[in-house]
């Protein structure tokens, strides 16, 4: 799909000082797009302050290197800090609840808005929505629009870009990898960025907390619908015992869905402030943001989740019978347009 940017280039002629923002509990899509848009807005001669609900976690550090990109809203910057931005730009995400804390002030905000995002749940945020589902990565939008506008990639934003990009994309190997995906890649790696030196700032600085956390997460998990669900649970005490921290379970739950035969796989995590973090991923065509969106979540189709207040012991027999009946249906009524899709969910496990 091919977005129209000159939406995008009035938007940007029409302000002065923009805020630009993105989801709660940020990943690398979020904060990697974030910086290449900074990066943009400051091309174009623009006064651009960064501030997120949540703080970036320690993993993405290398992002903002002198530590004055990213700012966090409601410990260091307040509503009455914001009140000479004209306009925000929001990213990679379309509805109110991923704003977290930050939702009420954009809500009341008197500029105008713009969304750049490619999730498929969408909120009418009163905003310019630029909104590319097929795209693999919001980075890649940001990628494009870099361009279109006829910006350069500093070193800085290529390092952002391609986090997010590789991130979404499981560093490419999702089927939403495309060639494109590498024509964009091949073009920030000559603008500096360092995939292998990226690539260990991420995931080769594991602390001890996270492997024993993981390990214990792996030990406990658990199978349902002839093994074609597989799920598994972080409860407060297994932080408390091991010593990790929330931010320290992304990409936990997308080993559960690698166990042979699996069509669904869920990992559930208990909050600090109560309530549980749900993560859903699948293979063969089974509609995770559709289950999401029944529990007030949302996301894509191979990769969703959400967050519900309920304790552990309620939430999770509700999200399993919720999978369960969903799988039942598929199984009963094929969608003829995803048939090809789902087959391998219609086929006996064993014949898989
Ligand atoms: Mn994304």
């Amino acid at each position: 799909m091919r977005t129209d940017w000159t939406s995008l280039a009035d938007f940007i002629a029409r302000h002065e000082r923009f805020l630009v923002t993105t989801h709660v509990r940020p990943d690398g899509d979020a904060l990697g797009s974030e910086v290449g848009m900074a990066g943009l807005l400051r091309q174009k001669g623009k006064d651009v302050r960064v501030v997120n609900a949540s703080q970036t976690p320690a993993r993405y550090d290398y992002l903002d290197p002198s530590g004055t990109l990213f700012e966090h809203f409601g410990s260091t910057v307040h509503p009455a800090d914001l009140a000479d931005r004209q306009a925000i730009v929001i990213l990679d995400l379309s509805s109110w609840s991923q704003l977290g804390d930050m939702a009420e002030f954009v809500r009341g905000f008197p500029g105008s808005r713009l969304i750049i995002d490619h999730h498929v749940s969408q909120d009418d945020m009163g905003a310019i929505v630029l909104k590319d589902t097929s795209a693999e990565a919001t980075g890649s939008l940001v990628a494009k629009a870099v361009k279109a506008l006829r910006c350069e990639f500093t070193g800085e934003m290529a390092t952002g870009l391609i986090t997010a990009i590789a991130m979404d994309t499981g560093w490419f190997r999702h089927p939403s990898t495309s060639p494109d995906t590498f024509r964009t890649a091949a073009e920030l790696v000559e603008a500096g960025a360092n995939v292998s030196e990226i690539y260990k700032l991420l995931f080769e600085r594991n602390t001890l907390g996270r492997l024993k956390m993981m390990g214990g997460t792996l030990c406990g998990i658990q199978t349902d619908f002839d093994g074609r669900v597989v799920y598994t649970t972080v409860t407060r005490d297994d932080f408390d015992r091991t010593g990790a921290i929330p931010a320290e379970t992304e990409d936990l739950v997308d080993f559960t869905v690698t166990v042979d035969g699996a069509d669904v796989g869920l990992l559930f995590i208990e909050q600090r402030r109560g309530g549980v973090k749900f993560s859903v991923r699948s293979r063969n065509g089974f509609d995770c943001a559709r289950l999401a969106r029944r529990f007030g979540g949302g996301g894509h189709k191979a990769a969703a989740g959400g967050m519900i207040p309920d304790p552990l012991a309620e939430h999770l027999p509700r999200v399993l019978d919720a999978v369960r009946e969903q799988l039942t249906e598929v199984i009963k009524q094929p969608d003829p347009a995803t048939d090809r899709s789902t087959r391998s969910v219609l086929a006996p496990a064993e014949n898989r």
